[in-house]
């Protein structure tokens, strides 16, 4: 089979992934990734002689329609659940187009990809693997009036286990607490895990790290053109409800979401543009 033009030989290669979905595999010199064209959905990111730096679900379905449970959900045009429509927005659950791939300087894979079949405004995903995970979503308004939207990589980091990191970056940093439903404040210490959690920190355009002794890593989330950090773990009783996640898998994974949802969303001007950037870099502890 002829290789597909935006192929890189040997380092950036169209494949088929889980479900039959179609899939890329980058193997850089420092890393290697892969990204499902399915909800643009980064679903592997690994550091050569490191342990994956995302969570994926063993139980995760790959399949049209579905969201896949892990790595980085591409969350838009909305966040959370919205009576009648799906969960998390629908752009998790398209399949984007791959337009460009390159080979940077500095030896990191670069690519892009489009939203299809969006009216009023234009959606892309840009990806760039290297030594750190980078990721942009950019939204331009293309219509003659405000666009007002939710946005949010919601991305799933691997961990030894749960009870045994630590987060820090929010110190002092106003929150809703999505499961006491109550406002409230984060105190001076770092954030630990002894249950459920379903926080969205608001007005943050902090950098957040997780503290991993079990892994002897802390990863660093760095990010721009965003307001909310999302913390998640699901926890026990969550996980069993959870189909496509298994009983246990809450202990291995912590999501720390980046974006900007609820009073924080975004709205743009006609012609305007916003863009939602992340970088992932990990260093051993
Ligand atoms: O970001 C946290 C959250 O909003 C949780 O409330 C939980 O629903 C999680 O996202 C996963 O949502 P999903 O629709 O992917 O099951």
């Amino acid at each position: 089979m002829s290789a597909h033009p935006l192929e890189i030989p040997g380092h950036l290669t169209l494949t088929t992934g889980e479900g039959g979905l179609p899939k890329i595999r980058i193997e850089s010199a420092f890393s290697r990734a892969e990204i499902y064209l399915h909800g643009a959905h980064v679903s592997h990111f690994q550091k050569h002689g490191e342990p994956p730096l995302l969570f994926m679900s063993a139980a995760s379905e790959f399949a049209a329609g579905k969201p896949i449970r892990g790595g980085v959900p591409v969350i838009f045009p909305w966040f959370g659940p919205r009576d009648g429509y799906p969960a998390h927005g629908f752009a998790r659950t398209t399949e984007w187009e791959l337009v460009t791939t390159a080979l940077l300087p500095n030896e990191a894979f670069q690519l892009v990809l489009h939203l299809p079949n969006s009216t009023g405004y234009q959606v892309e995903f840009v990806m760039t693997v290297g030594d750190q995970l980078s990721m942009e979503l950019g939204v331009t308004n293309t219509s003659e009036q405000p666009f007002t939207f939710e946005n949010c990589l919601h991305t799933y980091f691997h961990v030894r286990s749960i009870s045994d990191i630590s987060i820090t970056g929010l110190s002092n940093v106003g929150y809703h607490d999505r499961i006491a439903d109550v406002v409230t404040t984060e105190g001076h210490e770092p954030i630990r895990f002894e249950g459920e959690m379903d926080r969205v920190y608001f007005n943050t355009s902090a950098t957040t790290e997780i503290v991993d002794p079990g892994l002897g890593r802390k990863i660093r989330i760095a990010k721009s053109g965003s307001q909310s950090t999302v913390v998640w773990n699901p926890w026990i009783a969550k996980s069993i409800r959870m189909p496509d996640f298994g009983d246990e898998e809450y202990i291995r994974m912590v999501c720390v979401e980046s974006g900007n949802v609820a009073d924080d969303q975004v709205t743009l001007s006609p012609g305007d543009r916003a863009v939602l950037a992340v970088v992932l870099s990990s260093e051993s502890l």
